[in-house]
């Protein structure tokens, strides 16, 4: 008997969810689910301080920025189902990150260059004119695109609720003909240059060359080409949501996007569709010749650095200058398949917005959850000199532990038990998936174990590894979903990423944990490491869900210092 066409599509969708990876490249179109209106939404694995809408599906964080006093958050939404589709720019509006109101929708298809979409992009506050929001249009079934631009509709509203897109000159940038229309997206924030221009960047592909076109302009009207992207690198397909901005070499405060100088750095980060990871490189911008060329110490590519190696994509940052500082913003999309976001009423949330800076020896980015998360904060609980021998796991009680924030430092007094690492292991997720937290090691598995139920049938234990290499020590840092839900149709994957420390003065290693019912954000070394997962337990839940602290190594592990907190929930609406 044939399948009902929309039962072939959740099925076909639900084998790549679980056997690709889930990883979803493209714009994966559900058409029996995408406008399935939702009539209940389920709370039970909601998030309670991580942004989300009120239901319905959500995706890129769009357009952020501080503009009079407020913040505002724009996102890719589907205002009429929880899987990918009929996208629109959501809006919501905070004074502080954390807190959020949100208003009604600020782009919408209302004209011939956006029927089909309006995608994501990114704003700009013009001095002494106000903010410009630039996105992507999409014209057709084709998913052909063009740029576009919009302006508020009234600027003295505090909360820019309405947007218009002037007919003069949109759209304002449409891709040439020997340009693939389907993969010219993504606007960035503008930045100003003394020859009188502004300058942005549209992701885009050649082939299988990843690119970020480069435009410029006098009046943010008339927008010409620049001959060769700013930068482009070999078989990583189409860049999406680019992001290019600068960094200080002196300390932690952010800059302004056009900021120049001696001690300044540029970032460029690229989202790749094929595997919908992220990577970044560190950098020169070469303002007189319109070229970023990375430093050698920053890989190109598949094996770059990323913000985060977890579920984390379609990042956006922008310059807050009320702090001096650079927060970024991404998606953190659903591991659960189709059918339960539809079932759920809802998908997608952001991450914690992050404050972004550049390490001391200038060769990666560190990032820390936005100072206001603090004010969430309550009932702390501390553990200090705590021993963790071989097999132990030490329950922190006078939590709630399915919404907690905990910081954690833990000490051992020598390397000599790390295993050995073998040079074949360059994907950190194989050996931890390999490894698990588990099975004996010698320094380490050690670390949380969060969202686990009483008697330990589901937890998500975030933890390191030290091993030793010819020249050095590896750690390894994981957030491991294998044992996260006893639901077993769930993309559990072993994220981790490799900790660049130099153990041989300090043997200490710190984590921070944030953890909200459906997601566990960590952040490894004061945020250099960071790893966001999300995980769907069934036990482990509200006052039923627990919060540990483990060693599987032989080596004896200290808890130098543990703080915790229970979370209250951060206001919507
Ligand atoms: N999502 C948007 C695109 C962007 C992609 C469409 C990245 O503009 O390239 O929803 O997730």
């Amino acid at each position: 008997m044939a399948l009902p066409i929309c039962v072939t599509i959740i099925i076909i969708c639900s084998y790549f969810l679980i056997c690709n990876d889930g990883v979803e490249a493209f714009h994966s179109i559900y058409p029996g689910l995408q406008s399935i209106s939702v009539r209940s939404v389920n709370k039970l694995h909601r998030t309670a301080y991580h942004f989300q809408p009120r239901r319905n599906w959500i995706n890129d964080p769009n357009g952020p920025m501080y503009y009079n006093g407020v913040y505002h958050l724009f996102y890719q939404y589907n205002p009429k189902g929880a899987v990918w589709g009929n996208i629109i720019w959501g809006h919501a509006v905070s004074k502080d990150l954390i807190n959020w109101k949100e208003l009604e929708p600020a782009l919408y298809p209302s004209n011939p260059f956006d029927k089909y979409g309006c995608w994501s992009g990114s704003a700009t506050v013009l001095p002494g004119k106000g903010p410009v929001i630039l996105y992507t249009g999409v014209i057709d079934k084709h998913s052909n695109e063009v740029q576009l631009y919009a302006i508020p509709e009234n600027k003295s509203d505090p909360f820019l609720r309405k947007w218009v897109k002037p007919k003069a000159f949109n759209p304002i940038i449409k891709p040439e003909r020997a340009m693939n229309a389907s993969v010219f997206r993504d606007p960035t924030t503008a930045w100003w240059s003394t020859d009188g221009h502004w300058r942005i960047l549209i992701g885009g592909s050649r082939k299988n060359r990843g690119m970020a076109y480069l435009y410029r302009s006098k009046d943010f009207l008339k927008w010409i080409r620049v001959k060769h992207p700013i930068h482009s690198a070999a078989s990583t397909g189409t860049w999406e949501c680019p992001d290019f901005y600068p960094v200080s070499l002196k300390g932690k405060n952010g800059l302004d996007i056009s900021s120049v100088g001696n001690s300044v750095k540029h970032v460029l980060k690229n989202s790749l569709d094929k595997t919908r990871y992220e990577y970044y490189t560190i950098g020169t911008y070469f303002r007189n010749k319109d070229k970023y060329i990375p430093d050698n110490t920053s890989e190109d590519g598949w094996g770059g650095l990323r913000y985060d190696y977890g579920n984390f994509y379609a990042s956006k940052s922008f310059f807050d200058p009320s702090k001096n500082r650079r927060v970024v913003w991404a998606w953190a999309n659903e591991s659960d398949s189709k059918e339960d976001d539809v079932k759920k009423g809802w998908a997608g949330i952001q991450a914690i917005p992050r404050t972004v800076w550049l390490d001391s020896q200038g060769r990666q980015l560190l990032q820390w959850p936005v100072e206001e998360l603090n004010s969430l904060r309550e009932k702390e609980v501390n553990l200090s000199n705590q021993k963790l021998k071989k097999g132990d796991y030490v329950k922190v009680k006078g939590i709630t532990a399915a919404q907690a924030d905990v910081e954690i430092s833990f000490s051992f007094s020598s390397l000599e038990k790390a295993e050995a690492f073998d040079s074949r292991w360059v994907n950190p997720e194989n050996v931890c998936a390999e490894k698990g937290s588990k099975n004996e090691g010698g320094i380490g598995p050690f670390g949380l174990l969060t969202l686990a139920s009483e008697k330990l049938e589901e937890f998500t234990p975030v933890f390191f590894r030290i091993f030793k290499a010819s020249n050095n020590h590896v750690i390894l840092m994981c957030s491991d979903a294998t044992s996260s839900s006893l639901k077993t149709e769930l993309y559990k994957p072993s994220f981790a990423g490799f900790v660049d420390v130099d153990l041989s003065i300090h043997k200490k290693l710190s984590l921070r944990t944030l953890i909200d019912h459906s997601v566990v954000e960590s952040f490894g070394v004061g945020g250099k490491t960071n790893i966001l997962s999300r995980v769907y337990p069934t036990l482990a839940i509200k006052k039923k869900a627990h919060l540990f602290v483990f060693n599987n190594g032989t080596e004896h592990i200290t808890v130098e210092n543990l703080r915790a907190w229970s979370m209250k929930s951060a206001r919507r609406n």
